[in-house]
């Protein structure tokens, strides 16, 4: 009774705003950041149901990564640090939609009884992490997450601050994994296991110090501001951070950021001819992407782009390395074969070359569709599972099983062989295992690992860019009446409805030389993208072209 009265009056203070519906797309609710009041303190309510259903502490992040200053948004961070589960977001979307407090708690009630979630305290609590951005509507949105928390008896809300996106899933997944879960512990974590590679770096691959150095672009956003703190606990590396966020530096994602430079392919504001030849990195809004591009000379504004898939093979080819020392048959005799399964994850937005380059290193590469939540339920499929979508987003995951045998091998080298090779790239791959975050995507813990890995391979940018050359691309957005329209299967490389669109796709496919494209809803945008690629630039723009006439 004392339930029903508490979510009654609390939700009569946040009225649904006239006219809009919401939705939880790819990564959350997203609007205005002056229309998010009701859906935060909504997904306060689902965050408070997910904790009691699963017993155990959840996140709410208030951020819309890579989009305008005045947009906002909020996601929920599963016990394990991932995505929550995607059978509980027609829930989340109903609520947020409930016209009036009355159907908000009936909903509330049902839901609750449907899942076996028993209201009204009695000795269960939630715990709720929360965190956000440093959008200028996220402190009223936090507190309106507050409230929704605080409609449910018996819930906490510990309030984390002003976090990067990865930040708050690491600590969630930390929480829950018994271990403290502040932004120190994150940090030292961090440069710890950063300092144990470069101490591995084998001597004489070293280059001078010119190579230590880069450039990152923060995108006037959390991250930059973040690393700046980072930064003063790492040796061996030059990191010089712009668009920190700083007062005066310029705003948020207007003119740089991840997703700007990926998408636009040129530099962000702030970076010109005086960099040429600087390794150069850079962030999204909520530093959960991370791309790294370089001032090419011939043209100012230009830039070789270094996207997601790059640094998805420099890391599998670094992974595959230490995996076969350490699985090396030494002249001693027998030494226990570690059996991996290496699984790499991308999606159809993947640079074909990059896929043919990893399937040429023998490794096993397999599609999913566009959204971290897909990629990291298949990478978590394998023993050791990298995932990377083009645009930044990726990261590297290691089951708890093949942790545990790791350590064990580790142990035992320490014991029979300490400081062997075999040892070495034990410990390697254990601390790979700490530095990069294994919740989600961390552009600032992917950084790390880039400039130790490179370090590792002796490797100068042009070495890495070198590894092999994209196809030729371009992507287009069409607007249409009804993007659901168009439904896609296997990846989303091919068209299920409406019928006759795939035939017309393939035959236009047919005219390139190397030609592949495909066409989805966007999950984001009310827009159909189309992505194509061939052997020229030319052909790629034609391709995208025609097959865009075909959606319209
Ligand atoms: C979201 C996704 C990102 C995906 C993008 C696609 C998360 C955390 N973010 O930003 O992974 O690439 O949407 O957008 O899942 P689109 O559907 O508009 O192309
Ligand atoms: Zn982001």
């Amino acid at each position: 009774k004392d339930q029903h009265l508490l979510l009654l009056e609390s939700s009569s203070h946040f009225p649904l705003p006239h006219g809009m519906t919401f939705s939880y797309g790819t990564a959350g609710f997203r609007a205005v950041g002056s229309k998010l009041p009701s859906t935060v303190f909504r997904a306060g309510i689902v965050a408070v149901l997910r904790s009691l259903k699963t017993g155990s502490a959840v996140g709410l992040m208030i951020t819309a990564s890579h989009n305008p200053i005045l947009d906002n948004g909020v996601k929920i961070a599963d016990p394990d640090g991932s995505m929550m589960t995607q059978h509980w977001e027609p829930f989340a979307e109903a609520l947020a939609n409930a016209p009036n407090p009355q159907s908000l708690v009936e909903l509330v009630f049902h839901f609750t009884k449907e899942e076996g979630i028993s209201l009204g305290g009695g000795g269960t609590c939630a715990e709720i992490l929360l965190g956000r951005d440093t959008r200028p509507t996220g402190e009223a949105l936090l507190e309106a997450a507050k409230q929704g928390i605080k409609s449910i008896v018996g819930a906490a809300a510990l309030d984390m601050g002003i976090l990067t996106t990865p930040q708050l899933h690491w600590m969630v997944m930390n929480k829950n994994k018994g271990m403290k879960a502040s932004e120190s512990v994150y940090f030292m974590q961090l440069s710890e296991s950063f300092r144990c590679l470069m101490d591995m770096v084998p001597k004489g691959t070293r280059k001078d110090c010119v190579d230590s150095r880069v450039v990152v672009d923060g995108a006037n956003g959390v991250g930059g501001e973040k690393l700046e703190q980072l930064k003063k606990l790492l040796i061996g590396i030059d990191i010089q951070v712009r668009n920190s966020g700083k007062q005066g530096e310029g705003v948020l994602n207007e003119g740089v950021g991840a997703d700007f430079v990926q998408k636009e392919k040129v530099a962000p504001s702030g970076f010109g001819t005086k960099d040429v030849g600087e390794r150069c990195a850079t962030f999204d809004g909520d530093a959960d992407r991370l791309v790294y591009f370089r001032i090419s000379s011939s043209n100012c504004n230009g830039i070789d782009l270094v996207d997601g898939d790059k640094i998805l093979s420099l890391f599998a080819l670094f992974i595959k390395e230490q995996l076969h020392i350490l699985n090396k048959q030494g002249d001693e005799g027998t030494n226990n074969v570690l059996v991996t399964r290496l699984g790499i994850v991308q999606t159809a937005y993947a640079n074909g070359a990059s896929t043919d380059f990893l399937k040429q290193q023998g490794l096993e590469v397999v599609l999913t569709p566009t959204g971290v939540k897909y990629l990291h339920k298949k990478a978590a499929e394998c023993d050791v599972g990298i995932y990377f979508e083009a645009n930044g987003h990726g990261t590297i995951l290691f089951s708890e099983e093949y942790l545990s045998k790791l350590q064990k091998k580790c142990d035992d080298l320490a014991c029979h062989s300490p400081g062997s090779e075999h040892h070495k790239a034990a410990l390697r791959l254990l601390a790979v295992s700490k530095l990069i975050n294994q919740a989600v995507g961390d552009a600032i813990s992917g950084l790390l690992l880039v400039e130790v890995v490179l370090q590792h391979m002796g490797w100068s940018m042009q070495d890495w860019i070198d590894l092999y050359n994209d196809l030729p691309s371009r992507q287009l957005k069409v607007k249409v009446a009804d993007r659901t329209a168009i439904t896609t299967t296997h990846a989303e490389t091919q068209v299920l409805e409406p019928s006759g669109l795939q035939e017309a796709i393939d035959s236009e496919i047919a005219k390139y030389h190397k030609g592949r494209c495909f066409v989805r809803p966007s999950g984001t945008e009310d827009i159909i993208r189309v992505y194509a690629e061939a052997s020229s630039q030319e052909a790629a723009n034609a391709l995208a072209k025609s097959v865009s006439r075909h959606v319209d």
